[in-house]
């Protein structure tokens, strides 16, 4: 069990481009274990390896309710094959901007492509929480954050806010 440290905006890992995994070892295995460890422990319902500064294209995710057993989902090199024209707004967060929520819309249902732990290919149609949180998460695996979809007044506010506190930090 490997908690990691989850980077925090505006570390410049968080807008770069992570690079496609070409086969599933056992250091995919291994990242994948740290990064659900890394999200329960947060906790979050999500998780992309970029937010623990490792530039490679695999996400994590659970989405059961608290009175549900873990329902642990690992997905590796996923694509958005197809959004809805329909859209919804949902509340979203993030663990590396922490403590703020903000409203953002996003198509309603997509279909997502990925390979999962034993290599599989998988075809999957996501709405609801789903579909929100896979879209959060592939975002991260090209250095898009849900503040990027805000007002350019309520996203700067936002970049504002963590420069501070980062130069607070150093200073
Ligand atoms: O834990 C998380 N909750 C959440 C809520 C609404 C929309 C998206 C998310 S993902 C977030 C964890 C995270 O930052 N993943 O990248
Ligand atoms: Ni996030």
């Amino acid at each position: 069990m490997a908690i990691r440290p989850i980077l925090v905006l505006p570390d410049a890992r968080l807008r770069a481009v992570a690079d496609p995994i070409d086969a599933v070892d056992d250091d995919i295995r291994a990242l994948a274990k740290d990064m659900l460890d890394t999200m329960y422990d947060a906790p979050g319902i999500g998780l992309a390896a970029p937010q623990i500064g490792v530039m490679k294209r695999v996400v994590v995710m659970d989405l059961a309710k608290e009175d549900e057993k873990p329902a642990p989902m690992v997905l590796i090199n996923p694509e958005i094959l197809k959004f809805s024209d329909e859209t919804t707004i949902t509340e979203e967060g993030c663990l590396s901007i922490p403590e703020l929520y903000y409203d953002v819309e996003r198509p309603s249902e997509i279909t997502v492509r990925y390979t999962d732990l034993d290599g599989q290919t998988i075809e999957l149609e996501a709405k609801d929480r789903l579909a929100v949180c896979v879209q959060h998460e592939l975002d991260h695996l090209d250095g898009v954050l849900y503040i990027d979809y805000l007002s350019r007044l309520k996203r700067d506010r936002v970049v504002k806010k963590f420069d501070k506190a980062a130069k607070r930090a150093v200073g």
